[in-house]
């Protein structure tokens, strides 16, 4: 079978979480949530990539430096790891991203893995033509990534049930999904996945 489904889970680092540097209301709710897919996706042999946003102690994405953002995902820090709970499998390809001290870098796509190979290139090298998006956070990394996949000429369906924002504007959450939709986006929760599954 050629693999064409690919699982990314966006940012769920301990950070966005309550307790975190940059809580997400709610964030730990996806965890379970993403546990499922994972097995769904693991079960098929599909790849799962999660990213992490893994910034230096100094960036203007901090508000410290010129940025909107409490101090967050600081490489190596506690905060910047995956929530304990995220059971993420052995084979996972981690990407990271934000560490340009000069850039906010929101999207998945401007992620690398530890070898440098950028996301977008490790997407084709796989043959992956539709992208299934949940996790952290709904209004920033989550859209920019279902966006950007959608620039990059891929399917995406966002996991509507294993994605929380940030809402520093209320609604702006709801405005995000909207705006994905409009760009192409499928919405998608566990059980329509179960009734038609990736492959
Ligand atoms: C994110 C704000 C700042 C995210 C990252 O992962 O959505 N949001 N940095
Ligand atoms: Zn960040």
């Amino acid at each position: 079978m050629k693999t064409t489904s690919a699982l990314l889970i966006v940012d769920v680092q301990n950070d966005f979480c309550p307790g975190g540097g940059l809580p997400v209301p709610e964030g730990d709710r996806v965890v379970p949530v993403l546990n499922h897919y994972m097995a769904l996706f693991g079960e098929r042999k599909l790849p799962i990539f999660a990213s992490r946003d893994w910034h230096p102690a100094t960036t203007s994405h901090f508000r410290d430096y010129g940025g909107i953002w409490p101090v967050h995902c600081v490489q190596g820090s506690e905060g910047a790891r995956f929530h304990r709970d995220l059971a993420l499998p052995e084979d996972v390809i981690v990407i990271s991203k934000g560490m340009d001290p000069s850039r906010d870098d929101y999207s998945a796509f401007q992620a690398i893995m530890d070898d440098g190979v950028r996301f977008s290139v490790v997407l084709k090298e796989l043959g992956i033509r539709k992208l299934y998006v949940g996790g952290l956070a709904t209004d920033y990394c989550v859209k920019e990534s279902v966006l950007d996949g959608l620039r990059h000429g891929l399917s995406v369906a966002l996991l509507e049930d294993a994605v929380r924002g940030v809402d520093l504007k209320p609604g702006d959450s709801a405005s995000a999904i909207d705006e994905m939709v409009t760009a192409g986006a499928e919405r998608m929760n566990f059980s329509q996945l179960q009734a038609d599954p990736p492959s």
